[in-house]
């Protein structure tokens, strides 16, 4: 298995797919649809575009769905729901469907959903995505984080070195070997470096800065947790998941 990190949605290759491609958005999205999966949601269904959005939740029945979108970190006016996992408790999402808009998590599944395989990533599930990798045996793995706006972010990084750190690990497999480009040794070694303060380094994010000043401290601690939930976020047919 070769592993290759793409720090931003727009640094994947657009002339090639993976066999398997993971979105990973620590801060919040891919913890959010991983969270409302294990509480019992029926399914997340991922847009870009908010009219879109609109549009097609209108045609599903009101009270088996929920809205939920977020830009600037902030919640979309008329949703039921922002991008804060610890509001998607078994009680308000078991058998809803998720319509969710992210500034940027959404749109990072959506440039890989042509990908056989699509997961979504985030450190409370890492462990059930390196298992179904191990059972898989996927040949490429392309680890893709989220980023801002285009540009790079810690926490996606290092979540993308915790995925690939404990697949060498499993494995015993050199870094040589798994490293499919540069940025994935180098996201094994910002995880190996921080593995056991990683609430210190969502800290230090831009982003978590960002969501510390929208106080959402107890979002970057629960989203700081490693391999809490034993879910499969796993792409159904293109958008959901
Ligand atoms: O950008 C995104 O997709 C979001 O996860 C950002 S936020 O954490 O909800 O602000």
């Amino acid at each position: 298995m070769k592993i290759f990190v793409y720090h931003t949605p727009e640094l994947t290759p657009t002339d090639t797919v993976p066999e398997c491609a993971i979105a990973v958005d620590v801060l919040r999205a891919t913890s959010t649809m991983a969270t409302v999966l294990a509480a019992g949601g029926e399914a997340v269904q991922v847009f870009s575009d908010l009219n879109q959005l609109m549009e097609v939740s209108e045609k599903w029945p009101p009270e088996k769905r929920l809205r939920a979108g977020e830009r600037g970190g902030a919640k979309v006016a008329g949703f039921e729901l922002g991008n804060s996992p610890l509001d998607c408790t078994p009680e308000l999402v078991a058998g809803k469907r998720l319509f969710i808009s992210t500034t940027n998590g959404t749109r990072a599944l959506q440039r890989i959903q042509n990908a056989p395989i699509v997961l979504a990533a985030a450190l409370i599930n890492r462990a059930a995505v390196v298992k179904f990798l191990l059972e898989q045996q996927p040949e490429t793995v392309w680890i893709v984080g989220s980023g801002w706006e285009g540009s790079y972010s810690l926490e996606d990084t290092v979540c993308a070195g915790a995925i690939a750190h404990s697949i060498c690990q499993q494995t015993n497999c050199s870094l040589a070997e798994i490293g499919g480009n540069d940025e994935t040794i180098s996201a094994i070694a910002l995880y190996s470096q921080w593995q056991n303060d990683l609430l210190g380094l969502l800290h230090q994010a831009s982003h978590g800065q960002r969501l510390l000043r929208l106080e959402c401290l107890e979002d970057l601690k629960y989203c700081s947790q490693t391999d809490t939930l034993d879910i499969l976020p796993i792409q159904q047919e293109p958008g959901v998941l």
